[in-house]
């Protein structure tokens, strides 16, 4: 006897082109702004060479925006993206398989997109947790497989540039079989996508934008939450600096004219109050104000060039987050600080006390805390 297995059999609206095209241009947008502003980040956190001198110290709320941006939009390409592949998955079943080498290459660039987009929602969804279950890191492999989906998203645009075109609009039904109007079973999907994409955003998106921060469900961050009101990745003890001592607290500056001040001397020194975000890459943000030191004043009077990058080094020992650099726009912009207070008070050990930094328009991670160096590069 024979066993035949027949493949499913999918009919009706929710599974044709015209619905696989309005989810697929709502992911699109997610995905664009996502790498846009993935771009964004990635530069500002590594800026090489000459590029590091043009990235601008406004506006202030700058990686604020683009970051929020990016983790809203990659957490509302969730839905979207299942949505879609179940819309699509049908085609799984279709036979044969592989048609020619034509076919056979675009069934080869769909998996790497579903791959690749389904490993950038996953680990960029972990990071926001900031758990790692994986053996390599985080930073680059997310950043090189963006390139492999824009790159696979791109193609897959223009090979179904027809279909989308044909579909585009309720009435376009196109030279295709299956007519396009739509009815309350799509309207039904689509409302339903919506919702799920609206619901994600909102429990999630009070972590940077804190107007809606009290509708916040699943964020990992409540930025609220935390000593003074602000969150903290990174604690004095995870970071191995305890609590540093205020006799023997010495802040270095390297330059062509060196010094140190001791924390009564950084006290005396002009204080200047600023307000501004610290905007962590995973996603939380949070408006703070801060008392301290003007960055340009301590550099002028180690006579660095006006022109001239800084490096700041905490005085963690281990980790990888212990040293920033900045171009000349950072270091002498009169609203970035070595901060002394935060909210009207002396800096919690867990942000950074006694001196952290905090400049406008810089990634989270960029802000170092407990720093005990400034060194002027040339
Ligand atoms: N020395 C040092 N500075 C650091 C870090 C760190 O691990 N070590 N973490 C950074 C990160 S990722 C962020 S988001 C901010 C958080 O600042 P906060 O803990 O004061 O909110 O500090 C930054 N400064
Ligand atoms: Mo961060």
């Amino acid at each position: 006897m024979k066993l035949r297995v027949s493949p499913p059999v999918f009919k009706g609206r929710l599974h044709d082109a015209r619905t696989a095209t309005s989810i697929g241009r709502c992911l699109a947008l997610a995905f664009a702004v996502c790498f846009v502003t993935g771009l964004v980040s990635h530069f500002m956190q590594h800026p090489s060479g000459w590029p590091a001198d043009g990235i601008p110290s406004r506006p202030t709320w700058g990686y604020r925006l683009t970051q929020g941006l990016h983790v809203a939009s990659g957490i509302a390409a969730v839905p979207l993206l299942s949505a879609k592949l179940w819309t699509v998955y049908p085609r799984l079943f279709a036979w044969p398989p592989l048609r020619s080498l034509r076919h056979a290459l675009e069934r080869l660039s769909i998996a790497v997109l579903v791959a690749g987009a389904v490993f950038e929602l996953a680990t960029g969804l972990l990071n926001t947790v900031q758990w790692y279950p994986w053996p390599f890191s985080f930073v680059p492999v997310h950043y090189a497989v963006a390139w492999l989906v824009v790159g696979a998203l791109l193609l897959h645009i223009a090979v179904k540039a027809p279909q989308i075109r044909a579909h585009w609009t309720r009435r376009s039904s196109g030279t295709l079989a299956l007519p396009a109007r739509d009815a309350p079973d799509r309207r039904s999907l689509l409302a339903a996508v919506g919702a799920a994409v609206g619901a994600v955003t909102l429990t999630t998106v009070g972590q940077s934008f804190t107007p809606l921060k009290d509708f916040i469900l699943f964020a990992p961050r409540h930025p609220d939450r935390g000593p003074q009101g602000l969150p903290v990745n990174r604690t004095a003890a995870a970071a191995g600096v305890g609590r540093i001592a205020d006799e023997e607290y010495r802040l270095v500056v390297d330059g062509p004219q060196p010094y140190t001040l001791t924390l009564e001397e950084l006290r005396a020194l002009p204080q200047h109050e600023v307000e501004l975000p610290i905007a962590c890459v995973e996603g939380w943000s949070k408006s703070a104000h801060w008392t301290g030191v003007r960055v340009a004043d301590l550099l002028e009077r180690a006579g660095a060039r006006p022109d001239a990058r800084v490096r700041v080094v905490s005085l963690q020992l281990r980790g990888g987050y212990r040293v920033s650099e900045m171009g000349h726009e950072h270091a002498r912009d009169p609203l970035t600080l070595l901060a002394l207070r935060l909210n009207g008070a002396e800096l919690d050990p867990d942000h950074g006390y006694p001196v952290r930094l905090i400049a406008p328009n810089r990634p989270g991670v960029l802000q170092t805390k407990w720093v005990g160096r400034l060194e002027v590069l040339s």
